[in-house]
């Protein structure tokens, strides 16, 4: 405890030295002692648009790789993105690779032209090639926040989409826009032509990669099925990154930003059961207690992501005291050529989700 008391004295110090210069930014499943040092909180949406608003010379991103990217991306060429640990990724995001994404377009080139007739989409849960990808093919980015309104836009453009890297996402939001689910199978990268046939492609509207979050994956129907039994007035809401079981026996269902707005305006005395990662299930039941809003965890289980959470003090104590020395350490840097293109997917989201 003393150990972690110095820890936060250095960080304060430091950020105190470094003044407007840096910036640090944290997502909401950002542990408790690294997200009060926080300037910036947010879904990785939100965090996008500030990412691209700030002028600050560094920005010290507490959350995964995929997200300082998408920061480095967004801000100017001065500015400099920082992970404190070069270790936290995300294990949805390692699901879809580039390599497999252009052997599946190549594929479904055998049997259609997929450049008129297929909009690739990726989750912002993905690496900053495979945003390229998007951006060379007529693709498109989405977060958990406006995935339906992206899918609109997508057909809009061309009659299927080739959706990753998480099915779960695709699923819930295509079920969203009415789509059965039989047009949407889903498109297993480890087999020839996803193990579908030809007429399954021709049929589908949304071709779903095999990728899921190891976190929300462990939220299980039965958990909501013993705590409607025990608190039938009870409210339920999960992330879309849940199974489609899960997400169809939710009252509620929507990204971080939506689940903590939607709590917040609840009435008083309410009692909710949540499903998405842990810290920010924590953080809200202690921030709403104060309006007597009960606040349970879905799972028995700790569903942390356990990859967000190796940005702990120590590391962002490490980069920003760096930082003050003139050492820049873990700077996350897209390769221009492909952060331009990414660039063009991602703007092009923030503009279809205003
Ligand atoms: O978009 C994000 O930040 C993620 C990963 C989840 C959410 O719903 O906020
Ligand atoms: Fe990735 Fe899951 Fe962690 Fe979100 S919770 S960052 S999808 S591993």
């Amino acid at each position: 405890l003393l150990q972690d008391e110095t820890c936060a004295q250095r960080i304060t110090a430091a950020k105190e030295k470094l003044g407007k210069h840096a910036v640090i930014l944290a997502h909401h499943y950002q542990r408790a002692d690294v997200y009060r040092h926080a300037d910036l909180t947010g879904d990785s949406l939100k965090l996008s648009y500030l990412a691209a608003k700030t002028d600050a010379d560094y920005l010290v991103f507490c959350g995964v790789h995929f997200m300082a990217e998408v920061a480095d991306i967004l801000s100017s060429a001065e500015q400099i993105a920082i992970l404190p640990d070069l270790a936290a990724g995300c294990s949805m995001a390692d699901m879809a690779n580039l390599s497999k994404v252009e052997r599946a377009w190549r594929e479904l080139a055998e049997i259609l032209d997929p450049d008129e007739v297929i909009t690739p989409v990726t989750y912002i849960n993905s690496s900053a090639d495979l945003k390229a990808f998007c951006g060379e093919h007529g693709g498109i980015v989405c977060t958990s926040s406006n995935a339906t309104k992206i899918l609109q836009w997508s057909f809009a453009q061309r009659e299927k989409v080739l959706f990753f890297p998480d099915q779960h996402l695709g699923r819930w939001s295509g079920y969203k826009l009415d789509l059965p689910l039989e047009q949407m199978p889903v498109w297993d990268f480890d087999e020839p032509m996803g193990g579908l046939t030809e007429e399954q492609i021709k049929k589908a509207k949304i071709l779903l990669w095999k990728g899921h979050c190891s976190v929300h994956q462990m939220f299980q129907p039965q958990h909501i099925l013993r705590f409607r039994n025990q608190y039938p007035e009870g409210l339920v809401i999960s992330h879309p990154e849940c199974s489609f079981e899960v997400c169809k026996a939710s009252d509620y269902v929507g990204s971080t930003e939506f689940i903590i707005n939607t709590i917040r305006e609840a009435k008083a005395g309410t009692r909710w059961l949540v499903g998405t990662e842990l810290n920010l299930v924590g953080r809200i039941a202690e921030e709403f207690k104060s309006q007597e809003k009960i606040i349970q965890f879905m799972s028995p289980m700790v569903c942390m992501c356990s990859t967000m959470a190796r940005i702990d003090p120590q590391h962002l104590a490490w980069s920003l005291e760096n930082l003050v020395a003139g050492n820049v350490v873990n700077q996350i840097k897209v390769p221009v050529h492909e952060a331009k293109l990414a660039r063009l997917t991602l703007e092009r989201m923030l503009a279809v989700s205003k």
